[in-house]
Parts: structure tokens; sequence; C-alpha cells
């Protein structure tokens, strides 16, 4: 007995010791993705303290780095997603609208990941009409997703109904997956991903009772004319006051639209309304009627006296207070997951970054939604913390771009990428390295004509400048001086005093074109593919 023990002693010992002379290999972080719809940086009051506070998002910023130029490539929502996954521009990865299917061909970071031994889940809006591949669980919403009550597509059990508040449901399944579905012998990638705060801007019944009584600071260009720039930003249509819904968006009872003879109350409008309010269940549907119907009855007293102005600050606040409201629940979500990963030890060895799908106008330009390769669009929010590597409380002006979320990944995860993506891996920056990571940003959005009526374009963006050119049924260029004009007012294009640095910029996006293998060419095979769905209805 006492020989078997000393035996087993000494064996014991001389596998530490070969477990100490081993080179420590350190363990692969987590990724947490979290990403919102929609979800402008003026909404995060780590970047902007006007509208409201995101304390739990602030957060991530207090232990990490928040970026304060980080932009997307193309500005709407599913092309986005689509560049984020392959890491390739529009152009190259096929999904270059909401509409083009995206191509289940390409090769994606999860897929990577996961053939490389991580864990991969994916939680709430998608938008791609497809599944995502490369996932050992997802639930997704299919197509927008609903606020009230959604349907989601489960991996393991198909389609499903839910019964609840989107933000808080998709709060809970991952949530859910983390505690019980988590294998902790592996590294993991989660997404986290949230429909809110996408139009109609629903809240969750606890919020819009609390948002509803509150008044925002207006933006300095809500009563903006459109002068001094060409005929996009003058055509598309996402003014407040004449292009919003009043039923679907502004919350007006379709029964008090008539009341008024409000000439907007068309069908399409209602049918939004209903689609939407309309899913809510009885109990739900109560606490909304008594919520809204004294802001209606107010509005119904006031609008035969209303003027223009008054009526475009009115729908401002509306908005805000809806679209705030949405917000709430999004940082209360992001608050719990933070604190699950705290108090379970996870939080030292995993990488957590928030961000949105792209910027959003809150007003600005008198608008809403996003599309356009000026600022609040183009721009994103960017927040990650990563304890060890990221400095907390850092800040990094860089101009990263949504592209280059999928080399970064792979590098922390130690795979090689493969080198037909065209990103950046941010690694460096997030070591404090990485001056002058990108000195001009390429953009391109396409989808035109459609909602919005945003039109085609493309574009460099440098630190201090924008050349745009406009194209499809118009050929206009574009240039912004970006360091005196900061709300992209004046297009100074055919100032001779920017002659110089017009050709330069010229040059620049000409060089950017064949770099990221966009053309012409490439223009009009989209335009002729756009038209083909037109044509068979699908668009
Ligand atoms: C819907 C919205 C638009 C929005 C697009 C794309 N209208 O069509 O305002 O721009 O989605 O959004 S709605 O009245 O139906 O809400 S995206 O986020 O999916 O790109
Ligand atoms: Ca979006």
């Amino acid at each position: 007995m006492k020989k078997i023990s000393v035996i087993l002693l000494l064996l014991g010992g001389i596998v530490g010791v070969f477990m100490a002379l081993k080179p420590h290999k350190p363990k692969r972080p987590n990724i947490v993705f979290i990403m919102s719809d929609d979800h402008a940086y003026q909404a995060i009051s780590a970047y902007d303290k006007r509208l409201t506070s995101t304390p739990n998002i602030d957060r991530i910023a207090k232990d990490g780095m928040l970026f304060t130029n980080a932009c997307v490539t193309n500005s709407i929502c599913a092309p986005s997603r689509a560049v984020i996954l392959t890491g390739k521009h529009s152009h190259i990865n096929g999904k270059i609208d909401n509409y083009f299917p995206f191509d289940t061909t390409n090769i994606t970071f999860p897929q990577l990941l996961q053939a490389n031994g991580y864990q991969t889940a994916m939680f709430g809006k998608l938008h791609f009409g497809n599944n995502p591949k490369g996932f050992d669980e997802f639930q997704i919403l299919p197509d927008q997703g609903n606020y009230y009550n959604p349907d989601i597509i489960t991996k393991k059990e198909g389609p499903k109904k839910l019964i609840g508040y989107v933000t808080d449901l998709i709060t809970d399944i991952t949530l859910n997956w983390l505690k019980n579905e988590r294998d902790p012998e592996k590294p993991f990638f989660l997404a986290y991903l949230h429909k809110a705060p996408h139009r109609e801007w629903i809240p969750a019944e606890r919020h819009y009772k609390e948002f509803i009584h509150k008044t925002f600071p207006e933006p300095s260009t809500l009563f903006d004319n459109y002068e001094g720039r060409g005929t996009a930003a003058k055509e598309a249509e996402m003014n407040l006051l004449k292009h919003m819904n009043w039923a679907g968006d502004s919350k007006i009872f379709p029964e008090n639209m008539k009341k008024l003879g409000i000439k907007e109350s068309h069908s399409y409008d209602i049918a939004l309304y209903n689609g939407t309010v309309g899913r809510m269940n009885a109990a739900q549907r109560k606490i909304w009627d008594d919520t809204y119907r004294p802001m209606n009855e107010e509005f119904i007293k006031r609008y035969p006296t209303m003027t223009e102005k008054e009526k475009m600050q009115w729908r401002y606040q509306r908005y805000m207070q809806d679209y705030l409201g949405c917000i709430a629940s999004v940082d209360e979500g992001v608050g719990k997951v933070l604190d699950f990963l705290k108090e379970n030890g996870l939080d030292e060895n995993t990488i957590v970054v928030y961000t949105s799908d792209q910027g959003f106008y809150l007003g600005e330009h008198g608008w809403f939604d996003k599309r356009f390769i000026f600022d609040e669009s183009f721009k994103t929010p960017l927040i990650v913390k990563w304890p060890g590597i990221i400095k907390a409380g850092s800040k990094n002006s860089q101009m990263v771009q949504n592209l280059d979320f999928a080399q970064t990944f792979l590098e922390a995860a130690g795979i090689k990428p493969p080198s037909d993506m065209q990103g950046e891996s941010l690694i460096p920056i997030f070591k404090g390295q990485g001056k002058n990571f990108r000195d001009a940003a390429y953009y391109h959005y396409y989808e035109y004509p459609s909602v919005h009526m945003v039109k085609r374009h493309y574009g460099i963006v440098t630190e201090q400048f924008k050349l745009i050119h406009f194209y499809y049924d118009v050929d206009e260029w574009e240039l912004y001086d970006r360091r005196k004009d900061k709300n992209e007012l004046k297009n100074v294009y055919n100032d001779p005093a920017y002659a110089k640095i017009k050709a330069d910029l010229h040059k620049k996006l000409a060089q950017l074109r064949i770099k990221y293998k966009d053309s012409e060419e490439l223009d009009k095979m989209y335009i002729a593919k756009y038209k083909e769905l037109e044509k068979s209805g699908k668009i």
C-alpha cells in the first residue's frame, strides 16, 4: 500500500514538473459582440450626455476604449452585418442592400472561430433572410423582428412565438445560454443583437410610461433647408415633419388621425401601427392605450392651431421619447450581461464590444433614418473592453470601420485571417499602438430607388475632408471641409480655393476603388441586378 502511494506521489511530482516546464499558452479570449440596430452615438452618454443616460453601456467605456471616429462602409442594416461577418466590402460580399439575398457561400469569421474550437451563439436580429452559418446555437428574429410578442427562429426547435418585449426576451435568451449551455471547456463567441431602437420605436411598458413625459434638447440643424448641398439631401425622404408616419411612428391613434383629417393618413401607416401595436395582448394593450391616450388627447386639442415649426418640434419630442425609451431597455440588458460575466469570473478573459449596425439621425438636418455618408449615419458607436490588453478609460480617434471586426476577432483567437478579407485588425490600437491606422475610409451606399430615397453614392472620408459622388439618376460631386464645417452644410466642390484638395482626393478615391476592387463596371452590374429585382416585384 505504502509503496503504491510513494509511486503515485512520485508520478504526480513528475507530471507537476512537466506542466511547469511546458510553455504557458494564454487562454484564448471569449468574445461578446453586442450590437443594436440604429443606435446613434448621440444617444450613448459615454459619447454625449445631452439626450440620455446609458450607465451600463458606459461601463464598457469606463473599463475599455471609446472610439470617436468608428464608421461603417455602407450605412444600412443587413449590408452592415454582412460586412462585419465577412470582413469584405458590400460590392465583394454581394449584400449591397436590404433586398439582395446574403450569399451563404461567403466565409464568415464565426465559421472560422467554430472550426478552430470556439463555441458560437447568435441571439436577436440578423436580417439576412437566411440562417447564420458557423453557429452552434442561434435564435434569430425573422426579417426586422417585432417589438411585442415576437416570432423567433430557433436552431433547435424551428419557429416559435414568444410572449413579452423583444429586448428583454433577447437578453433572457442570451443569459440562459451563458448560464446553462455554455461549454466551460471552450472559449466562446456570443453575438447579442438587439432589434431596438429600430423604427417604429416601441419601448417596454416601464419605459414608455417614463419617457412620454420627458423633453429633449433640439439639434441645431432641426430646421435645415438643405441649401448649400446637392440634389440628394433635398430629395431624401427622411424629414421628421414631412416623411414620418403619424400613426406608425408618432403613435397618433388611427381614429384620431381621421378625426383631424390628417392628409397623411394613408393605409400603409395604419397597417404599420396595427402591425406593431396590434401585436400586443389585451393586458399590454391596455397599458399602451392608457399611456398614449392623454398624449393623443392633448395633440387633438393643439393640432388645429399648430404652426409647421411647432409640428416639427412636437414630432421631434415624440420621436425622442420613444427612441430613447427603447434604448433604456437595451442599456438594462447590457448591464445584466456585464453583471453575469463579472459574477462568474468571465470578465477578465472576455472581449466585450458594443456597437450598432450604423449611426442614425436624431433630428439633425431635420432627419431620421441613416444611409448617407454624412456623419451621423456614417459614424457608429464603438466601445470595446478587454482587460489586460486595452487600457481602461481610453479614447481613440482613428477611423476604424465595421470592416475590421472579422480580422480583429480572428487575430484575438490566434487564427490567421483569409488573405482576401479587406479590413485591418484593431489589436494594435487596443494595445495603444496603431497610429495612422487608416488615412482614408471608403464608403458605398446602393439602395435606391427605395424607402427614404437616398441616392446611390460612394466616397472617400479623410480626417479633414469628405468627397462624395452621387450617381444613378444624377451625376453630382460634393466636397465637405470637416474641419470648418462640422455639420456638413456647405458643399465646396466648386469653390476654387479647394481645387488642389479636390484633385488630391479624386486621386485618392480612385486608388481606394482599385485597392478594394470596386469599379464603374460593378456599379453598373449592381444597377442591372437591382432593376431585375424591381421587375420581379421584389422591391
Ligand atoms: C423599414 C423602415 C425604414 C428603414 C428600413 C431599413 N420603415 O423599411 O425606415 O430605413 O426598414 O431599416 S418602416 O416604416 O417599415 O419601419 S434597416 O435597419 O433594416 O436597414
Ligand atoms: Ca439598422
